[in-house]
């Protein structure tokens, strides 16, 4: 659980590390399956439902970047969204109610792995009030040579930037006078949660370390906040709720939205959307 100063913490920054949320096991056992899905990767060569590529990823040396959904693709990491200790945290910063709503499973592996532009997470999930976050479980160590996760504290309460490219939504900070000076690394052991607010801007450098960087994303919702592009079904949208009752009395916030279109193609993974993106600081 977190303590007051730790809860403070968060709402006044919009981002927080926990450390010794999971077990040496549990961490070992997600490595393993973790180290599954890159030698599956190897058979595939393109894009798909699962894989998220670098460029540049061959059978012989993979290069696997995303593992889309992985709470679909494998009971250990569904366990963990159902993680006890974790959703306690969460609960102390959103409310008992909670609704997942997107995981990923973000692999830096050593020497190459991928920069993430500047970003507001709001920005691709605007909803109708802003408690929701992100956690994510360092599957690894995470430290600034290996690409940690970068947040600029107290953005969560900017204006939702600008991340559109010539007209199109990109997933990027695109103003080129955006400044990045007050920016700081979450430096963690393996085992802990980092958690950021989906208003925070936030991105990552490369991986230029020989040790891999693996972090399991889970996107959190308060269970009264519905997301503004809109929802078709709703047997499927409460099937995502983790903890609570669901409600059809959404909660109104008065939050700054900029909604994600149009966009340049087909919704692919933030790696490909940041793509069209050429000036981008964080490379
Ligand atoms: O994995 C990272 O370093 C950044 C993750 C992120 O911001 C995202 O996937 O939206």
């Amino acid at each position: 659980m977190l303590s007051n100063e730790q809860i403070e913490f968060y709402h006044e920054n919009g981002y927080a590390g926990v450390e010794g949320v999971f077990s040496s096991n549990e961490i070992a056992a997600l490595r393993e399956v973790t180290d599954e899905f890159v030698e599956r990767s190897r058979a595939v060569s393109e894009n798909d439902e699962v894989f998220d590529l670098e460029p540049g990823h061959t059978a012989e040396e993979p290069r696997l970047r995303r593992v889309k959904s992985p709470t679909n693709q494998h009971q250990l990491y569904n366990n963990a969204l159902h993680h006890d200790g974790m959703l306690d945290i969460v609960a102390q910063l959103i409310g008992d109610g909670i609704r997942t709503n997107g995981t990923k499973l973000n692999l830096k592996l050593p020497k190459f792995g991928s920069p993430v532009e500047w970003h507001q997470d709001w920005s691709f999930y605007p909803h109708t009030n802003d408690d929701l976050l992100a956690v994510g479980i360092c599957i690894d160590e995470m430290t600034v040579e290996n690409g940690a996760l970068l947040v600029i504290p107290g953005s969560h309460r900017d204006p939702i930037h600008d991340h559109h490219l010539d007209g199109l939504f990109c997933g990027a900070i695109t103003d080129p006078a955006f400044d990045d000076s007050s920016a700081v690394p979450l430096e963690l052991p393996a085992g802990s949660i980092s958690i950021h607010h989906a208003r925070i801007i936030h991105g990552s450098i490369p991986n230029r370390s020989s040790a891999p960087r693996r972090l399991l994303l889970f996107q959190m919702a308060a269970i009264d906040a519905w997301p503004l592009t809109g929802v078709t079904d709703l047997a499927e949208f409460n099937s995502h709720v983790l903890r609570g009752t669901p409600t059809i009395q959404p909660r109104l916030a008065d939050v700054p939205v900029r909604i994600p279109l149009p966009t340049a193609g087909a919704p692919g993974s933030i790696y490909e959307s940041q793509m069209r993106f050429k000036d981008r600081k964080l490379v």
